[in-house]
């Protein structure tokens, strides 16, 4: 089963200038998509491609800046490549004639620490010699494989693809069911789209029609409908739904509608509980609660270009939680892979988008300074139905279930 385009596992290309990582893109892609040239410094930011790779299937390869000690990059290119570990579900160091100093130390200290498995390629091997010794070495203090590579004669391209499908984290590579835990066969489920003039022209949302696609890959049926047509038809529908899960922004009159003994839930949080820090967010949303005068809410938003949420960030969210706490708070918005302003304990909650077009592990990273400083975290589908009073009934579908 594919997953959205973005969501592709992301393989990202590691080590020093003019190492081969370009060439080595090429050789994996099978064609030239990256450049490559014997001029140290030719890829300069992180560029993404996307492609299949053998086993794998479609991957987005990132290609990275190389950096090492005599580099006249900038803080600000090196820091670019190093933001890439955190968007990356597996990685690969490429070396040369087994070069292991303190910049390839730091790196892996970096996959380990955000816990992206990785790889180490010794390229080059037309040009410098194979030494078995040092590679079984080296290989077994990281406790990592090591390829021996060559990309002007890539006879180990086979095996190179075996490795990565071995490391590659099944949850990056396998779409998992979004409520397939809550329904079974046959079940009905019942989708409120509202369609007003904030709903793009012409089609649905991405978070609807994963829906809608998730229903049927569970062989359940899905009526959607917009929340005008909702009273009347919930009177005649039979068999009754066995969940109903309306777009946020109408909860507060589906609730109103949807008899309390018919589960009844948000898109948004049905998919931060797919993709996002769901029991953290369980925690730390009812901590809205206790804001105070002054305090700092920081918003987090996985687009640059806003395709979706446009003011729910910046207007709306901030307009109902001032509403719920009557209180003189201070919001911060940062989007995509902007640095966050100051240290993360300055905040008093941290609330994160959908996180729609971007991986479950990229939406993790993005949480967890805060996570581990002990800073709330939630998301705008929970603090969305926690503001309007309907938390408890927006997740109790779940609370049930392992989450
Ligand atoms: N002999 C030999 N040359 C290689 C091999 N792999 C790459 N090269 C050459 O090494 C040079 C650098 O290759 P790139 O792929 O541009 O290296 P890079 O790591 O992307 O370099 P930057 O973008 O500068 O960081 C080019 O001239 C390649 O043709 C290899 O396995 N053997
Ligand atoms: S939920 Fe986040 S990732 Fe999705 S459209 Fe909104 S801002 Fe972008
Ligand atoms: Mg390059």
């Amino acid at each position: 089963m594919s997953k959205g385009k973005d969501a592709k596992p992301h393989i990202g290309i590691f080590g020093r200038r003019n190492y081969g990582k370009s060439s080595l893109i090429n050789t994996l892609a099978n064609q030239d998509i990256a450049i490559v040239s014997n001029i140290a410094g030719t890829t300069t930011d992180p560029v993404r491609k996307s492609m299949e790779i053998a086993e794998l299937g479609p991957v987005i390869l990132v290609d990275t800046a190389g950096i090492d000690d005599d580099s006249v990059l900038g803080t600000e290119r090196i820091k670019r490549s190093l933001q890439q570990i955190s968007q990356i579900d597996l990685a690969i160091l490429v070396i040369v004639n087994y070069l292991f100093a303190s910049y390839e130390e730091d790196l892996v200290e970096l996959f380990r620490k955000q816990e992206v498995p990785y790889l180490i390629v010794q390229n080059k091997t037309d040009l410098f010699p194979i030494d078995k010794d040092k590679a079984n070495a080296l290989s077994a203090r990281l406790q990592v494989p090591i390829i021996h590579f060559s990309c002007n004669h890539p006879q180990n391209v086979s095996m190179l693809h075996q490795e990565l499908n071995k490391l590659m984290p099944r949850n990056a590579l396998h779409f998992t069911s979004i409520i397939g835990d809550l329904i079974k066969k046959d079940d009905v489920v019942l989708l409120v789209t509202p369609i007003d003039s904030e709903a793009p022209v012409g089609r649905m949302i991405l978070p609807q029609v994963q829906l809608i696609r998730d229903v049927l890959d569970n062989h359940a049926v899905v009526v959607t409908l917009r929340e005008t047509e909702l009273e009347a038809y919930l009177k005649v529908m039979h068999p009754k739904p066995v969940l109903v899960i309306t777009d946020s922004q109408a909860f507060e009159f589906v609730n109103s509608i949807v008899p309390p003994e018919i589960p009844l839930t948000g898109f948004s949080v049905v998919l931060a509980r797919q993709k996002g820090e769901f029991e953290a967010y369980l925690k730390g949303t009812p901590k809205l609660a206790e804001l105070k005068d002054g305090d700092r809410v920081l918003t987090l938003e996985s687009c640059t270009h806003h395709v979706s949420c446009d003011d729910i960030g910046q207007i709306k969210i901030p307009k109902w939680i001032d509403k719920f706490t009557g209180k003189k708070l201070v919001y911060e918005m940062v989007s995509g892979l902007e640095q966050i302003k100051r240290p993360i304990t300055e905040y008093a909650i941290v609330i994160q988008c959908g996180g729609c077009v971007i991986t479950q592990k990229q939406v993790k990273n993005r949480l967890r300074p805060a996570i581990e400083a002990g800073v709330p975290v939630t998301n705008y589908g929970l603090a969305i139905a926690f503001l309007h009073g309907i938390f408890e009934r927006a997740t109790a579908p779940f609370k049930s279930k392992d989450l």
